[in-house]
This record gives structure tokens, sequence and C-alpha cells, in this order.
């Protein structure tokens, strides 16, 4: 077992294997179960090429034996940057196999995230596309070399120049027995972040095999599900609720679109005959404005998700009548609790709330700032512990003291409230954190970046409203005496850094001082304010 995960205490484990949520299932089992059982079945799609169950199952085993020969083994941990291929799956599985981690990046990072991820988490391998979306992912695994000595092999799909190509790596099957346990740690999944840089969250076999199964049921998957992969499928969302993993536990198939725009996906929904899909709310927006313009059939989906971000009710009350389909709210962390819209609930419920708990083992509090429980209908903070949520992130043991509560409750961040049936409703945020239309940013991580620049005094960063993407995040600078630095210099500053493209402030207010909460803390209130009015007046 890898070391420096808290885990669910004893009796937890037992009352969740007593009340079968966790059955005593590996994802190598899982994947061999599925193979036996729909071996001639399809599994994946992904441009012309179509790979069955038995098939993925045999270059699975191909490349365990490719990975111990390379020296891969049990607990190590590979950080994974691919994007939706094929070659995601035969790697994750191998390592699942192996008993081996993916750390799973996602293809937006860069050399600061990608290096942070391999020292923090003393990868031994990095797995990368050549190149993708124009970007060439050679250079991010020079960067980390350099910067994680315990990276030993970098394993490229496509042209691997100077590094491992993983086509090399399927090599004839050994019988060796691998052990390893449903209630080892399976993968590391990043958090979002909201105190500096992501945090690493264990999640077990058991636990993630168990919120896939539960996903399933909610969402009414099984072998005829045709799922379309849009969003990135490292994320939590695609990945499991009930995404890629979910439709595979299904005995479905699986689309990988090579990213979500229309001009990407509309075609494969026609073609694949595609009957759920998820997206975030700003890819909703897009495929709204699109779908009138394209004219490809949309009549095998079935269901569409959105979740990531909130969704407004005016988007989410256009979505059934353009689409034909069901639409569906997931509201979910990649620390654990997902919250689903159940598909039968009335046209109210699905357009105004985000869903209730999937499993009934989930626990939710909803409480005022002392921890005190509240009423039906007063927002509160959102506390929650279950049979799939972590009880505290990987080597993280100072942060976990706060982020979690002494009996075992996340504390998610967001503020909600629950009405009277269990169904949630967002209301907003408490951690310092913007939601730039599901993907999220931790205001401290970029803020310490920007201190690194000799020019800048101080700097606060929060979301500003955005009709698009919900929100994007404003950086209020003070500037040291003197200086004249601009808004472009700094945003090339942070590229220069290496900072994902998406976390770069959209907008760079220089003030002269920050507003100060009765505490002397900045308020970041009072700066959110300033900024949503300077907006609304330029609109007006
Ligand atoms: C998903 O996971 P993460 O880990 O990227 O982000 C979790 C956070 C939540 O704590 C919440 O602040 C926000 O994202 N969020 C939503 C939301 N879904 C997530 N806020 C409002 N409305 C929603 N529907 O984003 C994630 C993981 C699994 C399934 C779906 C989303």
């Amino acid at each position: 077992m890898l070391k420096d995960c808290p885990l669910w205490p004893k009796e937890f484990q037992e009352l969740y294997r007593k009340e079968g949520c966790w059955r005593g299932e590996t994802f190598g089992e899982m994947l061999e179960k599925r193979a036996n059982s729909y071996g001639d079945c399809v599994a994946l799609t992904c441009g012309a090429r179509n790979v069955s169950y038995a098939e993925l199952d045999k270059r699975v085993n191909e490349l365990v034996s490719g990975f111990l020969a390379i020296g891969l083994k049990k607990n190590d941990r590979v950080v994974i940057q691919l994007p939706n291929i094929i070659e995601f799956f035969e790697v994750c599985f191998a390592l699942f196999k192996i008993g081996a981690l993916p750390v799973f990046a996602l293809p937006t990072h860069r050399s600061s995230e990608i290096n942070y991820f391999c020292q923090f988490a003393e990868a031994t391998a990095y797995v990368i596309a050549d190149k993708h979306a124009g970007f060439d992912y050679r250079s991010l695994a020079r960067q980390a070399k350099q910067s994680a000595p315990s990276l030993k092999h970098v394993i490229v799909v496509g042209d691997s120049q100077e590094f491992v190509n993983l086509s090399t790596l399927y090599r004839k099957p050994i019988q060796k027995k691998l052990e390893v346990s449903p209630s080892d740690i399976a993968f590391l999944q990043l958090s979002g972040g909201s105190t500096g840089l992501s945090k690493l969250i264990p999640r077990t076999h058991d636990d993630y095999i168990y919120s896939l199964r539960t996903s399933n049921e909610v969402c009414g998957m099984n072998e005829k599900s045709v799922y379309l992969c849009a969003l990135p499928v490292a994320h939590n969302f695609p990945l499991s609720s009930p995404g890629v993993l979910g439709t595979l536990y299904a005995g479905g198939r699986v689309v990988l679109s090579p990213g979500p725009s229309p001009d990407q996906a509309f075609p494969l929904i026609e073609k694949e005959r595609v009957t759920i899909t998820a997206l975030v709310p700003p890819l909703a927006l897009v495929w709204l404005e699109a779908k009138s313009s394209r004219h490809y059939d949309f009549s095998s989906l079935r269901v569409m998700q959105v979740g990531g971000a909130k969704l407004s009710a005016e988007v989410a009350r256009r979505i059934k009548p353009t689409f034909d389909c069901l639409l569906q709210q997931v509201f979910g962390m990649a620390e654990g609790l997902v919250n689903y819209t159940r598909l039968d609930d009335d046209e109210e419920t699905i357009i105004f709330t985000q869903g209730k708990p999937m499993s009934p083992y989930d626990e939710i509090r909803v409480v005022d700032d002392n921890d005190e429980d509240i009423g039906i209908g007063k927002v509160g903070h959102l506390l929650t512990r279950g049979p799939y949520t972590i009880r505290g992130y990987y080597k993280a043991e100072e942060h976990n003291a706060k982020a979690f509560t002494t009996d075992g409750f996340y504390r998610t961040g967001d503020l909600v409230s629950v009405d009277s049936k269990g169904y949630l409703t967002v209301e907003g945020r408490d951690k310092d954190q913007i939601n730039r239309g599901g993907e999220k940013v931790a205001a401290e991580e970029v803020e310490n970046h920007l201190l690194a620049h000799a020019d800048i005094h101080d700097v606060a960063i929060v979301a500003m409203p955005d009709q698009y993407l919900g929100e994007r995040s404003c950086a209020f600078v003070i500037r040291r005496p003197h200086s004249t630095i601009a808004s472009n210099e700094l945003k090339s500053f942070l590229k220069k850094r290496g900072l994902a493209t998406f976390k770069i402030p959209d907008r760079i207010e220089f003030v002269e001082e920050f507003p100060y909460t009765p505490l002397g803390k900045v308020s970041k209130n009072k700066l959110r304010q300033q900024i949503a009015d300077q907006l609304m007046k330029t609109v007006n």
C-alpha cells in the first residue's frame, strides 16, 4: 500500500464492505471479466480504429510485460499526460494490473505543473504523446527529467526522439502473478486546488469501482450505451461519472473525440450513434448555438450531462428542446462525492438543482461558519463523507487537518442549499479558487508565480463574472514604486514560467492598494465586487 494516504477508519471499511459497496474487485480483474463476457464487442472507438474488449485486454497484458521489463513496479507513480486516444486506456489498465499508480495530468498542463507532479509524486515515469493540438510534449519531458531526479523513463506515443517509444513495450505476456489488492490505491487524481498547488487524491480500486457502478445505475448505463468522450479523458467527470470507465464497466462502447468542438463531436454523434455525453457549461452553450446551423442526426442521443461548473437555468432550459434528449446536471469533485439529477426527475428539478448524492451511503452536512448544521433551504458550507470520498490527500498532513473534520468529513469549499427532497443547489464557493468554465484555478498558485516578478509588490487574484465561462480570473496588482510594467509583460512572464494557459489571469488591474477586512486580510470579496461593478459599467 502506498504510504501517506489517509484511509477510512476500520469500522467504515467494514461497513462499506458489509453493505456491498466495496466488492473486492480491482480494475485489472474488471477488464478481464469484461473481456470474457463481451470479448468481441467494441470497447473503444478512436478515429477509424475500433478495439474490442478482448483486444484491449490482450494489448494491456502485452504492455504489462513491457512495463515490467523496464522495471516499473507496484506503487511506482507514473505521470500520464495523454489526449483522448486508445493508448490512454492501454497504459492505465497496464499500470492498474501492475499496481503502479497513474497520476492524471491534463493535456493543458505545462512545465510548471508537470515538474511539480513529477517531483512531488517522485514519479518514475512520464507518459506523453509526441505532439497534440500543436504542442510538443517532448519539450516538457526534457524539463521534467531535469527537475525530477526520480524520473527514469519518458514513454512517448508517436515519434519518441531520444525517449522510449510506447510501441516497443508491447511484449509477449508473462505469466507472473501480480499482487494487487482492491483496497490498494489505484491512481492519484488531481484536485482543483485552492491553497497553492494541486493536491493529489488517492483513489482505491474498491472506492472508484463503487462510484462507477453507482453512476451507471443512476445514468442508466448498459452494454448498449455509447459514451462520447469529448472532454479531456483524465478529468474525473468524463473518467468516471459514469464516463469512460463507467461505460467499460457496463460493457458499452466509448467513442473518443479529439476535442469538444461541434465540428469534432457532432459528426461522431451521428456516425457512432452516441447515446450519452458529458460537457461543461460553456461547451453546452457552444453546442446549443452550433446545433441549428449544423445538420447532424442526434436521434441516438438520450442524455446530455452538464457539470464541472454551475449551469445557468436559462441555458439548462434550452437543452432538451434543442437536442431532444434529457439533461442531467452533475455536481461532482475528484475527491469523491458526485451528485446527479435523476433521469426521471421533473423539469424544474433538472433545470434548477445540481442533483442529489448518487449513493445512499453519501453523508451530507450543510453547516455555518462554526460547523453547526443549518436547516433546509439555507446556504452553508457543504461537508461530505462516504464510501467513495477520500479521507485525506496524499502526503499532505497539514492541509488534511484543515480540509477534513476530525470525524472525516471533507470540506468541499462549496456553498450550497439542500431542499426537502435532498437536492443540492450550488450557491457559491468559499474556497480561493476560480472556476473558469469547469477548469479550476487556485488563486494562490498564480499569485505566487506573480510575486516572483521583481516589479510586483503584491497581488490578489479573484473571479470576475463572464457571460461565456461563468467566471474568468482577474489579478489585482500593486507594482513596486516606479515600475511601469504592463499586463502583457506579466502574462508572458507567467507563460515563460511554464504555467498552463488557462491559469494566466484574463485581466490585470493595477492598483495602489488593496481593500482590507477588519482582521487585516486582503478583502477578496471587495475586489470581486469592484471588478464586477467595473464590468457592469462598461457593459451599460
Ligand atoms: C469536477 O471535479 P473537480 O475536482 O474538477 O472540481 C470540483 C469542484 C466542486 O467542488 C465545485 O466547486 C465545482 O467543481 N463544481 C460545480 C459543479 N460541478 C463541479 N459547481 C457548480 N455546479 C456544478 N454542477 O468538476 C467534477 C467531478 C466529477 C463529476 C463532475 C464534475
